[in-house]
């Protein structure tokens, strides 16, 4: 099952990551570093259920890929925002419309 991780950067996509990953990551206590591309880590919640998570990097140059991660074969999106950053809540809303557009109308609202 493969879900994606987006948002802003610094929105906390990779301590979410790390913080449900089962398969190794950074210590902790150790703030995670700006992500260039993108890291997958697997989650296991039960011995046959499992999901592959892809927490995709935010920074303002490699936005315009993001939609690239998107190939339909995807269970979820999560959208990450910052909710105590409100001076970005704007850009948090603006960056998700190429995002949006590309999902189901029943799911793009
Ligand atoms: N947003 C957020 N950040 C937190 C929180 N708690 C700690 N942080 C710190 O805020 C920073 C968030 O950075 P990342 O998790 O790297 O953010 P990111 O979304 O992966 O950023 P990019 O990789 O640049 O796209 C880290 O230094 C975290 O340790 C929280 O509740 N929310
Ligand atoms: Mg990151």
């Amino acid at each position: 099952m493969r879900v994606l991780c987006l948002g802003l950067d610094g929105a906390g996509k990779t301590s979410i990551a790390q913080s449900a990953c089962s398969d190794g990551g950074a210590s902790p206590g150790e703030p995670p570093e700006p992500t260039s591309g993108f890291n997958t880590s697997t989650v296991k919640f039960a011995p046959n259920w499992k999901l592959q998570l892809w927490d995709i990097g935010g920074g303002a140059s490699i936005r315009q890929y993001w939609t690239r991660y998107i190939t339909g074969d995807e269970e979820a999106i999560v959208w990450v925002v910052d909710s105590a950053d409100e001076a970005r809540l704007d850009e948090s809303r603006q960056g998700a419309r190429p995002v949006a557009v590309l999902l189901p109308p029943c799911l793009a609202r």
